[in-house]
């Protein structure tokens, strides 16, 4: 494989399709010395198939707000590769949603899913509806018109969505209701269900306290403890929630949330009765975390920027891809932190990450970082399919395991010659290996 070859080719059919072209790239570089060891791969045009998704559903999502007036958006399901498992991942709703952003997003659940251990495709899917002041009878309407069409494409066993930025418990409890509406089955199809009603216990935890297992263990390998360590995180959604309260737990401090309107620094840290606003403010509606600063004097909102200027011992992102730039990266080095994690899915861009591997930073991706979330999905798909429900210590004992699996898989084949572990290199390679062989085992299809 010759990389560049690869990525000319690409960029001339999906020209302009740049978070999806960023993501591939990164997975090529990582992969190349390996590929190339496999002569089969090559004769199989196993990186060409993998590349491209196995299909692209996109339809328009026509519904009505509470004036009555009418509104047209766009929805999507990117199925990507089904080669382990059935398709598995999230639905964003988000005005920036687009074509690009999905299949960046379904690229990297593949070998997200394949970390995991469980048998999981990868696929992403979504929209560029915007929750923000929608009333709750209005995203009803979104949701059933979405699933409308959506339901001809999902099924337990052909491709199971969850909830992303913009789609929480009450989103997939709309989906739920009108898949089951329309197909008369109550089957597992959807992840993300509140316990009530097929949902698994420590689901809506599972990513950040995923995150912070593997941060944790990141750590101990350098023989720090995470106790007394202040944390600068991003966002102010459900991920950043999950990361704080298991932060909480294990004594380090989170002293910065984000949203699109600024920053808030609170140097009392996110503790206590500030974690449960996190679900109020989430709740509201409105995107933004500046009604945080007025609650809990003693903090301060910095507005237009982002977090990462705040000198911490941890930095991780929690909001969205691409919210480290190469600058904010200067920032941050300058900052020494002991590590950073991406607890969104490519939270770095290319050029930050560039310069945390140059700098032999401790740093990880966040296909290995967040993938506690997905697993906790599969763990909530297995408990749908033999219809029992585990306790949440059972879960959560899952999910730890599955975390230290992952991290041990990161540093088996990140390991350089000097001792360094480059997680980016050994997330991409231990989760496409796997996926290779069940490619080139299932024949060209
Ligand atoms: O990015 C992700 O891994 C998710 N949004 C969760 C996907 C899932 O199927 O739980």
């Amino acid at each position: 494989m010759e990389v560049e070859k690869i990525m000319q080719g690409l960029e001339q059919k999906h020209p302009g399709e740049a978070e999806y072209l960023q993501a591939v790239r990164e997975v090529l570089e990582s992969i190349v010395d390996v590929y190339n060891q496999h002569p089969e791969f090559e004769k199989a045009k196993l990186i060409e198939r993998l590349v491209e998704p196995e299909r692209v559903i996109t339809f328009r999502v026509p519904w009505v707000d509470d004036e009555g007036e009418i509104h047209v958006n766009l929805g999507y399901r990117v199925q990507f590769n089904s080669a382990i498992g059935p398709y598995k991942g999230g639905l964003r709703f988000h005005a920036s949603v687009n074509l690009s952003i999905l299949k960046f997003l379904g690229f990297e659940q593949i070998f997200k899913n394949a970390l995991t251990t469980l048998p999981m495709g990868g696929g992403k899917g979504g929209s560029d509806f915007s929750l923000r002041g929608r009333s709750d009878a209005e995203v009803m309407r979104f949701c059933q018109s979405f699933m409308t069409e959506l339901y001809r494409h999902v099924g337990p066993d052909e491709d199971v969505p969850a909830g992303d930025i913009g789609v929480g418990t009450r989103e997939i409890g709309y989906l739920f209701g009108m898949y089951k509406k329309l197909t008369h089955q109550w089957n597992g199809m959807i992840t993300g269900k509140a316990p009530e009603w097929g949902g698994s216990l420590v689901r809506p935890e599972a990513t950040g306290y995923g995150a912070l297992y593997f941060v944790n263990q990141m750590l101990a390998t350098h023989g720090i403890d995470i106790k007394g360590k202040t944390i600068a995180a991003s966002g102010f959604g459900n991920v950043a929630w999950g990361a704080i309260k298991k932060a909480d737990q294990l004594g380090a401090k989170v002293v910065t949330i984000s949203g699109p309107d600024g920053y808030i620094y609170d140097p009392n840290g996110v503790t206590g009765e500030k974690i449960d606003y996190l679900l109020e403010l989430r709740a509201s509606g409105n995107d933004i975390c500046q009604p945080y600063a007025e609650q809990f004097p003693g903090s301060k909102f910095v507005a237009g920027k982002r977090p990462w200027e705040v000198k911490t011992d941890i930095v991780l992102t929690c909001a969205t891809q691409n919210e480290v730039s190469g600058a904010d990266a200067d920032t941050i080095l300058a900052n020494k932190p002991l590590c950073v994690a991406e607890v969104s899915n490519m939270g770095c861009s290319a050029e930050a990450v560039e310069k945390f591997l140059a700098a032999k930073m401790l740093f990880a991706p966040g296909k290995a970082v967040n993938a506690g979330g997905v697993a906790t999905s599969g763990l909530e798909m297995t408990q749908n399919a033999i219809r029992l429900s585990w306790s949440a210590e059972e879960v959560d004992e899952k999910l730890h395991q599955i975390m230290h699996n992952i991290h041990e898989q990161c540093e088996k084949y990140g390991r350089g010659a000097d001792g360094y572990v480059n997680y980016v290199k050994g997330a991409n390679i231990a989760g496409f290996m796997k996926v290779a062989k069940a490619m080139m085992a299932e024949g060209i299809v």
